[in-house]
């Protein structure tokens, strides 16, 4: 039987286990990289294991999330991250030099690699051909200290592409739509989407990286395209043919599922407030009226994008009554534009362009008014993400985006008679790493530098033999970490302080959680109730972190998204799920449950007896973890637990 793109790259990189979906499998890392939002969690982590250099190939800093300077924490932060890179040798993208992936898509993405990164978003590597999987930070700190990164074996669904794009009008960014349109949010669970067919061709590699970005948007571990010769070309324009090398799957390779997509019936799409899977024709909302447009983030920002939103945009002012933020994704793309005069298009018809960063992405500035509408070519519109919770946030690709622009609504771009430059790849892009500072050598005596809202991580106590605890909240379905811990411009900056970002747990749903956790905490601690697909969306461990220094002792749900539930092993935080769906409508939020016998549990059957002492009703759950997860829980977390087999 012949291989698919993922068991090639899996069985170049496996350390022990096997390939068979499902069972763990441990793989040697070749690139990790960190943002400033997650990085610091992992920086602290990293120096808590207490190794003297890292131990992967590659190791990148980057600093793009928290850019608003303020007050003093976001650039403490910045240089914290700074002086860690360089004391511990990972390279340090100076602040102002981009969007991580976006950048590590340029700089240093190469097929047949693997790459860890601290951010769900990374799977942008996958249109390089690489296997680039988001994990929280403690996994990427003990990658970097020498461990191989663990995963469950996902299985491999194939996207069969034919066709071609209908350009200008529908892009890359309509296809992964159209996909989260069929597949939904949790379509892509405990899978790896490998695309190949004939409409492959048809996407450049920016256009690929577009697509296996929001991947992630599907709760998919990654997802990667074959290297091809638009790949090689890629590469080459970014003065690194050298790193290429043609992947393909075997023609006889086998998959779990397979979908076809075919381009050409591909039209332009827009997903709805508040979930990146409630998708429409763009037609459909003709005529509505919108307030704010945002170009840009790490899901739309390569050269040919920009360069054609720049040609609507030429010649023509932003409607009244909307603004315009344009944020690049990299200094080379914006250098670029400017170096090339194109950028004067975009300022002359008014747009506000933000520096290279997240922005209003991740809410970090340019969130939009009290009940106005916002649309995006980023790939998360989740309520209160962009800063304010009572505004509307739709997602549409980036030249459906100028249109609404300038003509102040919603109008299908193909009936809007404006042009867009279907522009070429470039030969040749700008190469300028001046804002990449690479490791040293002889680094011992580099002195890290941590601010006053620098805190140390807390840890947790290994787990008692039994949990008597109160159902703090009850929440529904596809619960993000947003909704566990929310971003923005006031709790960002709190990332390296665990105490101090612990206030705003759950605040957009309950603003008086974290004090109730505070009481319960006294009395043995709380447990959370969720739905389906709890903890989907962003790789921030603080969602786990934070719960578990408020007491958060269990969550019960009927099911997890990948990286968070790993994020709650790392952090000692039992994941368990309903044995049977009917349990989840008898409790209540108040109620006091006990969990009997959790070690011997545990580490025998891993179902367990939960005695609702308010509704006098017994029902059972159960955890699916393997070895290595267990011992981690009887530890008390990850951090605890990896010193034994570093040291
Ligand atoms: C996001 O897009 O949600 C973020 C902000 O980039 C996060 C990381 C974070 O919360 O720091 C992600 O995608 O993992
Ligand atoms: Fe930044 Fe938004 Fe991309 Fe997350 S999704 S890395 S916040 S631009």
């Amino acid at each position: 039987m012949g291989e698919n793109i993922v068991e090639k790259i899996f069985k170049a990189h496996k350390e022990y286990g096997n390939l068979k979906p499902g069972t763990p499998v441990g793989l040697r890392v070749d690139q990790v990289y960190t943002q400033d939002a997650t990085g610091t969690m992992t920086w602290l982590q990293f120096e808590a294991i207490g190794i003297e250099r890292i131990k992967v190939p590659l190791a990148v800093s980057y600093v793009d999330h928290n850019m608003i300077q303020s007050n003093f924490m976001n650039p403490d932060d910045h240089l914290f991250l700074e002086t860690v890179a360089a004391r511990y040798g990972a390279y340090f993208s100076r602040p102002g030099n981009g969007i991580s992936h976006q950048i590590h898509l340029e700089r240093f993405a190469a097929p047949g690699k693997i790459a860890l990164g601290t951010d769900s978003h990374t799977p942008t590597g996958g249109g390089m051909g690489m296997i680039a999987i988001a994990a929280g930070g403690l996994d990427a700190a003990a990658v970097m200290a020498g461990l191989p990164f663990e995963i469950n074996m996902p299985q491999v669904m194939l996207v069969k592409l034919t066709g071609k794009l209908n350009r200008p009008w529908v892009t890359a960014m309509d296809v992964i739509l159209d996909i989260l349109r069929k597949l939904a949010v949790k379509g892509g669970i405990g899978k790896i989407l490998e695309y190949s067919g004939p409409g492959v061709k048809d996407l450049s590699v920016t256009e690929r990286a577009t697509i296996t970005n929001m991947g992630a948007e599907l709760g998919s571990t990654t997802s990667i395209f074959p290297s091809d010769k638009r790949t090689r070309h890629y590469l080459k324009a970014q003065g690194r043919e050298s790193e290429w090398m043609e992947i393909y799957a075997d023609k006889d390779a086998a998959y779990s599922d397979i979908l076809e997509i075919d381009l050409n019936s591909i039209e332009p799409l827009i997903a709805q407030p508040h979930s990146p899977d409630n998708i429409v024709p763009i037609r459909e909302l003709t005529g509505t009226k919108i307030d704010q447009v945002c170009i840009g983030s790490c899901t739309n920002s390569s050269f040919q994008i920009m360069k054609s939103v720049g040609s609507i945009l030429k010649g023509r002012s932003v409607a009244k009554g909307v603004s315009l933020l344009i944020n690049p994704g990299s200094k080379q793309l914006y250098e670029m534009l400017s170096r090339k005069g194109l950028l004067s298009d975009i300022i002359g018809s008014g747009a506000r362009i933000l520096e290279c960063s997240c922005g209003p992405c991740i809410g970090m500035g340019g969130s939009p008014g009290t009940g106005q509408i916002s649309i995006r070519s980023y790939n998360r519109n989740f309520k209160g993400r962009s800063g304010n919770k009572d505004a509307f946030v739709y997602l549409a690709n980036p030249l459906a985006c100028a249109v609404f622009a300038v003509k102040g609504k919603i109008i299908d771009p193909r009936d809007s008679h404006l042009t867009a430059e279907i522009p070429r790849e470039p030969s040749q892009y700008l190469i300028n790493d001046n804002m990449l500072i690479k490791p040293q050598e002889d680094t011992k005596h580099i002195h890290v530098k941590k601010g006053p809202n620098i805190k140390e991580v807390p840890v947790k106590e290994p787990p008692g033999d039994q949990i008597e605890a109160d159902v703090l909240l009850k929440l529904g379905d596809n619960i993000t970490t947003d909704d566990i811990m929310p971003a923005g411009l006031t709790i960002l900056p709190l990332r390296s302080n665990i105490p101090a970002i612990s206030e705003y747990v759950f605040y957009n749903i309950d603003n008086t959680f974290s004090k109730r956790a505070k009481e319960s905490k006294i009395k043995g601690g709380a447990i959370i109730i969720a739905g389906e697909n709890y903890g989907q969306g962003s790789s921030r461990e603080h969602a786990a972190i934070a719960p578990m220094y408020l007491g958060i002792q269990a969550v019960i749900a009927k099911s997890f998204a990948r990286i968070h539930q790993s994020n709650l092993i790392n952090f000692g935080i039992i994941p368990l799920q309903f044995n049977i769906m009917g349990d989840y409508r008898k409790i209540e939020q108040g109620d006091r449950l006990i969990i009997k016998d959790v070690k011997e549990s545990l580490t025998g059957s891993q179902r367990y007896d939960v005695f609702n002492m308010t509704k006098n009703h017994s029902f059972e759950v159960s955890s699916n973890l393997n070895d290595r997860e267990k011992e981690i829980i009887l530890s008390g977390g990850l951090l605890q637990n990896i010193k034994k087999y570093i040291h």
